[in-house]
């Protein structure tokens, strides 16, 4: 089996990465004691991606919970999966990282890194054939972004034939009102786009938009944003998780989504987001799921694909509907927004549809995308680092936990060259030979 060890690091990776594991449990039929109770073989034939299996017939997730402060820990602990998870996999500090990058990836992370690893190894030892990692954290902490980087390294460097992937949550200043965030997200960056394979950005801006403009509800909290992405997650790596053809791992994933190693960081998106209280209403067609998947509304990732173009693009389809009827919406889609799409790679649209449909909808789609607007994002994280850096704001807190100057230099290079590399893309065009 073809499994993924998955890591969660820091307050915002351990939220979403618990919501993550409470929604496959269900659409795999294993309840909060990791016993299966599923009602159809099919959720049982990839168990073993996402689940160690254990003699008592216990399913366990190939899953490590990681914080420096021990407080989101003791809420998994104390909250209904309190049985779900290997008791062992909790590693935890007692400081927190203070919302300080460097603290996380310099100082109190790497002192935990190492037991990190130690875990990680053991959680290894138990795969068959391991096809890689996949790490949920946001950018903006300390925690999650400093030691959730330094693990990428590390386990980059250990393991660099397997597949890495993140699940990075960029900060929104309609949620947080940290100011050092455009830093700590920046130097996360840099390293992302040196050791990650995959980065799936999810803005806590564009999930604070749905829930507000689409889904109505008044004052989002951080659960209804949390929703939306397990919703995402769920949907990205269905196709890991139940038999079928299309990118069935992280792999052909890859090599499909990501023309240049660098180019690498994934714009999400889902359809249909419904408002509580009239799903009974809605009866959606395979048409309205493929338009609103394309739909910059629907995005999960603060930039607008309209003002750039597509590289490569995924949808996952979940669902009873027609391949055919399927096929023929993407076409459609496609044709309308040609421009949108670069034309020097041809197909470069994936699809697949599995028919087992999530919990509480009919059918649904999620998109993944490698577009170039997803520079918009870097730009503006880009443009609020260079204005604290120019001035040396708050820099004493980074220096002060050993880190050097150059480092921060270095850091807003490369998301500039990034910028300057989507944009090369972005406008090339075919040319004749
Ligand atoms: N979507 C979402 N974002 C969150 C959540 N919790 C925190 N964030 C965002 O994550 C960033 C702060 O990072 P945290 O994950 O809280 O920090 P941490 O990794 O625990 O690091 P420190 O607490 O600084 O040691 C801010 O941008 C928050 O808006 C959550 O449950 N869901
Ligand atoms: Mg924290």
């Amino acid at each position: 089996m073809r499994e993924i060890i998955h890591v969660q690091v820091g307050q915002c990776g351990n939220q979403i990465g618990l919501k993550f594991w409470d929604t496959i449990s269900q659409e795999h039929g294993i309840d909060h004691n990791g016993m299966y109770h599923g009602t159809d073989d099919i959720q049982k034939e990839c168990l073993e991606v996402y689940y160690n299996s254990s003699s008592s017939g216990k399913y366990v997730p190939r899953a490590i919970l990681v914080d420096l402060e021990p407080g989101t820990m003791n809420a998994v602990r104390e909250g209904e999966y309190a049985n779900l998870f290997r008791p062992d996999n909790f590693v935890f500090g007692h400081s927190g990282a203070g919302n300080n990058w460097a603290k996380g990836y310099y100082t109190e992370g790497a002192e935990l890194c190492d037991q990190v690893l130690d875990v990680l190894r053991r959680e290894v030892e138990k795969t068959d054939s391991i096809q890689g990692f996949q790490i949920t954290h946001s950018l903006g902490g300390g925690t999650g972004s400093g030691l959730g980087t330094l693990l990428v390294s590390k386990i980059k460097e250990e393991y660099s034939d397997r597949i890495l992937a993140t699940f990075s949550v960029a900060p929104s200043p309609k949620v947080s009102d940290t100011v050092v965030e455009p830093y700590n997200a920046t130097l996360s960056l840099h390293q992302l786009v040196e050791n990650s394979d995959q980065t799936f950005i999810i803005s806590n801006d564009s999930l604070y938009d749905i829930c507000f403009n689409t889904l109505k509800i008044k004052t989002p909290t951080l659960d209804n944003l949390n929703s939306l992405v397990s919703s995402v997650m769920s949907g990205i790596t269905t196709c890991l998780r139940f038999p079928g053809q299309l990118n069935s791992d992280l792999r052909k994933l890859g090599v499909n989504m990501v023309p240049f190693p660098r180019l690498h960081f994934f714009t999400t998106g889902y359809a249909p987001f419904t408002p509580k209280g009239s799903e009974q209403f809605k009866n959606y067609t395979v048409s309205e799921i493929t338009n609103g998947v394309f739909d910059s509304r629907n995005m999960l990732t603060a930039c607008n694909p309209k003002n750039g173009r597509y590289l490569t693009a995924a949808v996952v389809f979940r669902g009873a509907m027609s391949m055919r009827d399927v096929e023929e919406q993407m076409v459609h889609v496609q044709t309308k927004g040609h421009d949108n799409f670069v034309e020097w790679i041809p197909n470069n649209v994936q699809t697949a549809v599995c028919n087992i449909a999530p919990k509480d909808v009919e059918m649904c789609a999620t998109f993944v995308g490698n577009s170039t607007s997803v520079q918009e994002l870097f730009h503006s994280v880009g443009s609020q680092f260079s204005s604290m850096f120019r001035r040396k704001a708050f820099l004493h807190w980074y220096t002060g936990e050993g880190m050097d100057e150059a480092e921060f230099t270095e850091a807003e290079a490369n998301i500039k060259d990034l910028c300057r590399e989507y944009q090369q893309y972005q406008d090339a065009i075919v040319e004749e030979v």
